[in-house]
């Protein structure tokens, strides 16, 4: 392999000739290559992408029971034609009455559509130099409306989150069934991933959960007044009345968190008891547990609320703590559950869903080791105490598109098989 050679893989996206060889240094640091150092070697026959990256750098294996084994395939989102979708009725309940997103919805400004890629194109760089395979999404268009025989809203909203719409459990990667009409069609996003990963490995199980139908039977609608108020929510919250019906299975893949055999599932506004009780009939080898957080007077994915980073410990949004009575299959096997740092940020940036709890939204890469917001300095400092290696990734002005660091990214392999965490249930 030749230094020329490294120089056009690494560069081979359409470069302007004009900047010539300072912008292809530019490049080779920013992705973390140097000329002395080559880049890793593209497979024979590979194909560069429509984003200019080089195919399968090694043997594709799905392979990922829990979210702390040592990491080493992954996928992580796009902001590409990110979008605020139109009024919906679960969407709507998110977005609290003093939020600077009510009553407005389209593409996102694209200075913070290219700002967010260049956090997320930084971010793989990263993970690559780390030795971890990255794939990325296929955006889809997502100004077009999705439209079925049942519903219709005027956009979709990208694909930034892939850990919303994918669930890896063990060879299978599943597709969740979404509870927002917006986001129906998103597994679209991945589908080139999926069928490259089931052309490579023999052993890819793909499975999609069934589609919902998503009519107004499915939501609430009084959770649609301005005037509840977060006392109410917070009430609603703790007694489980939330947006969704009980009308069909609902869930999120961020809704789930893998602890080997066991799988942990809140119950919220973007997943119903059906939901969870579909994803038990559909994994039969494991248990799975539902658990609700009644501090959240929003609750949609649990990856800001609860998050493991090695066998035996936890950490808990103190501000969602999990009731005593869901406390005892932890207890009882010796996890420890410790309250989570304070967020460094008092809110969370401009046209944003998340909370500012998405400083413990963190990437775990092996029981040692996990990926931390640059930001939250509260959050790294814990985790330097709790003896974790941190890595500070900057992604804060990425948050808008979807969440932070766990959520833009999927797991495709971690080392290890399925283990029992919980001998004592
Ligand atoms: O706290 O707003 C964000 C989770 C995104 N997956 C929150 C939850």
């Amino acid at each position: 392999r030749s230094k020329c050679q490294t120089v056009w893989m690494a560069s081979s996206c359409a470069c302007p000739k004009s900047k010539g060889a300072r912008w292809r240094q530019k490049i080779l640091r920013h992705a973390g290559f140097s000329l002395f150092q080559p880049a890793p070697a593209r497979q024979k026959g590979a194909k560069l992408d429509r984003y200019g990256k080089a195919g399968p750098l090694q043997k594709t294996v799905v392979n990922s029971w829990n979210e702390w084994d040592p990491l080493k395939h992954v996928i992580v989102g796009r902001a590409d034609d990110g979008h605020i979708p139109p009024q919906e009725p679960a969407l709507d309940a998110k977005v609290p009455e003093d939020s600077d997103m009510r009553g407005q919805w389209g593409r996102r400004p694209q200075e913070t559509i290219d700002r967010a890629n260049e956090l997320l194109d930084n971010f793989a760089a990263l993970l690559e130099k780390r030795g971890v395979r990255v794939d990325r999404p296929t955006c889809i268009d997502h100004a077009k409306p999705a439209t079925t025989p049942d519903f219709h809203t005027d956009s979709q909203f990208g694909c930034m989150p892939p850990r919303d719409v994918l669930l890896t459990v063990g060879s299978e990667i599943l597709e969740a069934t979404m509870s927002y009409r917006c986001r129906w069609f998103e597994y679209l996003n991945y589908r080139p991933l999926m069928q490259q990963y089931w052309n490579e490995d023999p052993k890819f199980r793909h499975e999609a959960a069934p589609k919902p139908r998503l009519t107004d039977a499915d939501y609430h609608p009084d959770y649609l007044s301005d005037k509840i108020g977060v006392e109410k929510r917070l009430q609603w919250a703790a007694e489980k009345f939330f947006v969704t019906t009980e009308e069909e299975p609902l869930f999120d893949a961020a809704d789930v968190l893998r602890f080997g055999r066991d799988l942990v599932v809140q119950h919220g506004f973007t997943t119903n008891l059906k939901g969870i009780e579909w994803i038990r009939r559909h994994f039969p080898d494991h248990r799975v547990h539902a658990v609700n957080f009644p501090g959240d007077p929003y609750p949609i994915h649990i990856d800001a609320t609860f998050t493991p980073l090695r066998p035996g410990l936890i950490l808990n949004n103190p501000q969602r703590r999990l009731p005593e009575d869901q406390r005892k299959m932890f207890h009882d096997n010796d996890w420890e559950i410790v309250d989570a740092a304070q967020p460094a940020h008092n809110s969370p940036p401009p046209l944003c869903y998340s909370s500012t709890w998405l400083s413990m939204n963190v990437l775990v890469l092996d029981p040692k080791t996990v990926c931390v917001e640059a930001s939250e300095v509260y959050q790294m400092e814990q985790m330097d105490k709790l003896g974790m290696e941190v890595v500070p990734v900057e992604l804060r002005d990425a948050y808008a598109f979807g969440g932070g660091l766990h959520c833009c990214t999927a797991d495709v392999f971690r080392e290890g098989s399925c283990e029992d965490f919980f001998p004592n249930l």
